[in-house]
């Protein structure tokens, strides 16, 4: 699709790294273009003062009025649907879309395809697999979206610059690119999470399945997880698209799967119904813990669906080494040993990774983004020796844990400073006994006490190292 941009009033919501990325490309096409933010920061006011610098305008601490003559908003991912200033854009008649619409419609008529990745979990370590495997087969690709490089800058790279792009989308993201058609995408899994943005789990969903709509090769979904199913079959594909199945099982036609430790493909080989693709050994994957087998496989389906061989897949995934933070062991103090899972931002990853270790001192809290935590501690209670709570929505899991599991001790650190991490870790440790695992799965986002995840994973490593001094 094609957008002329010269003459355009553009408004765009955050100053964030997709709003300054969005921001200036359009103004570099020739839109005139104001960027708003709620927040007025020192950060965010030397960030203003970049772009003033190359002739756009900043509003810093009013995030409601809609600059005078906008004719299209562009937003941030973070920016709820219920923002008062979307219902100020709707009023006037203004479209809104997000940095991701914007995106695929400054791509031209040559411009490389996208293999799209979403999910509740796995998103970022499936679409760096998915690059990893690309790039042995001699592809030029980029890992691009959610995963912090926001795909505009990438696209203005031109049509030449890349054959095909990982795109990793979050729900937000997918539910502002209305347009977005992805050659191949697949969606990992999905349960509850973000449902304060999206308001309730049937929203979550729809928007996590508009990353199908207009597929042209494959939909590649989690055979394990029905509603990744029921997603693909509600979607409007093109005609010949494909639904492939992904399984840690061994695979029917049209699945890629697991057979006596060798990932098999039977869905993009001639006679899917007699024959199977060997693609590489469980052992190819790190670490080779059933979820990121799962992930490995989903990322395998899309480069089988964009054509590549079997032995770039193999040779991708010996290559991938996954990032720090997810389930990383940090040290093992006195017969303890210290995991770092800060990614588990949702109680879903929580519980995954609360399932590999048994006993365990479990270190949980955060913002709850609208969370409940009943069926987490319910599953997780046998196994736990102790749990350290921190952060903003605490409560919520302590009284999850007096329902559920009323034996085990809690303690509960009733401070949000970012030092309160060393102060849980030697909670933990004291709760710990030889040949237990304090683990860091909190089930919340880290922005009440940290910038990030990152941050939030590197204070519990310094804790830990702390311990041990
Ligand atoms: N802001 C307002 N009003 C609001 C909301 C935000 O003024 O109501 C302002 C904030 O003051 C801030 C800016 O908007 O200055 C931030 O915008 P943003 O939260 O959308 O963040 P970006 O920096 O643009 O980063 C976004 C993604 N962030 C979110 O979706 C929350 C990044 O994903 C992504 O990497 C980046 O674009 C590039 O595409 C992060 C994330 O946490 C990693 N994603 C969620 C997740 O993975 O669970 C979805």
């Amino acid at each position: 699709m094609t957008t002329s941009w010269a003459g355009r009033h553009v408004t765009v919501a955050g100053l964030g790294v997709s709003g300054v990325s969005a921001a200036r490309a359009l103004a570099g096409l020739g839109a005139s273009v104001t960027v708003v933010d709620g927040g007025d920061s020192e950060a965010l006011r030397e960030r203003a003062e970049g772009l003033r610098a190359g002739g756009l305008a900043v509003r810093l601490g009013d995030a409601e009025t809609l600059p005078e003559g906008t004719d299209l908003v562009v937003t941030s991912p973070g920016w709820k649907p219920s923002s008062p200033l979307f219902a100020a854009a709707a009023a006037a008649g203004v479209e809104v879309v997000g940095d991701v619409e914007v995106a695929w419609r400054l791509r031209g008529p040559g411009a490389a395809p996208w293999l799209a990745v979403t999910g509740t979990n796995g998103k970022t370590t499936t679409t760096r697999m998915l690059a990893s495997i690309l790039r042995a087969a001699g592809l030029r690709t980029a890992e691009v979206g959610n995963i912090g490089t926001p795909i505009v800058d990438v696209v203005l790279e031109g049509d030449a610059a890349y054959d095909v792009l990982a795109v990793e989308l979050s729900s937000y993201q997918l539910h502002w690119a209305p347009s977005l058609r992805a050659h191949s995408a697949a969606v990992l899994n999905l349960a509850p999470d973000h449902l304060d943005w999206h308001g309730s789990m049937e929203a979550y969903a729809a928007d996590k399945g508009r990353i199908y709509e207009g597929n042209t090769v494959a939909c590649v979904y989690n055979v394990a997880d029905k509603a990744t199913e029921d997603l693909v079959r509600e979607a409007d594909v093109e005609e010949g698209c494909r639904a492939v199945g992904f399984t840690l099982g061994t695979p029917g036609p049209s699945q890629l799967g697991v057979v006596e430790g060798i990932l098999v493909d039977r869905a993009f080989v001639e006679n899917r119904h007699k024959n199977a693709q060997e693609l590489a050994e469980v052992a190819d994957v790190d670490p080779p813990a059933p979820h990121n087998i799962a992930n490995a496989l989903a990322a395998a389906a899309l480069a089988r669906a964009f054509g590549v061989p079997a032995t770039a897949v193999r040779d991708g995934l010996r290559a991938f080494r996954p990032d720090a933070h997810r389930i990383q062991h940090v040290a093992d103090v006195a017969g303890v040993a210290y995991v770092d899972d800060s990614k588990a931002t949702n109680t879903h990853a929580a519980q995954a990774s609360l399932a590999a270790y048994d006993p365990v001192v479990w270190i949980a809290g955060g913002l709850a983004k609208g969370a409940a935590f009943d069926e987490l501690v319910a599953g997780s209670a046998q196994r736990l020796r102790g749990v350290v709570l921190i952060g903003a929505d605490r409560h919520l899991i302590r009284e999850a844990l007096a329902r559920h599991a009323p034996e085990v001790p809690v303690v509960d650190l009733d401070r949000t400073d970012t030092g309160a991490m060393s102060e849980a870790v030697r909670e933990a440790a004291r709760l710990a006994e030889p040949g237990d695992t304090v683990l860091l799965a909190p089930a919340c986002a880290s922005m009440d006490m940290f910038a990030n995840y990152n941050q939030r994973g590197d204070a519990f490593a310094e804790a830990v190292r702390g311990l041990g001094a």
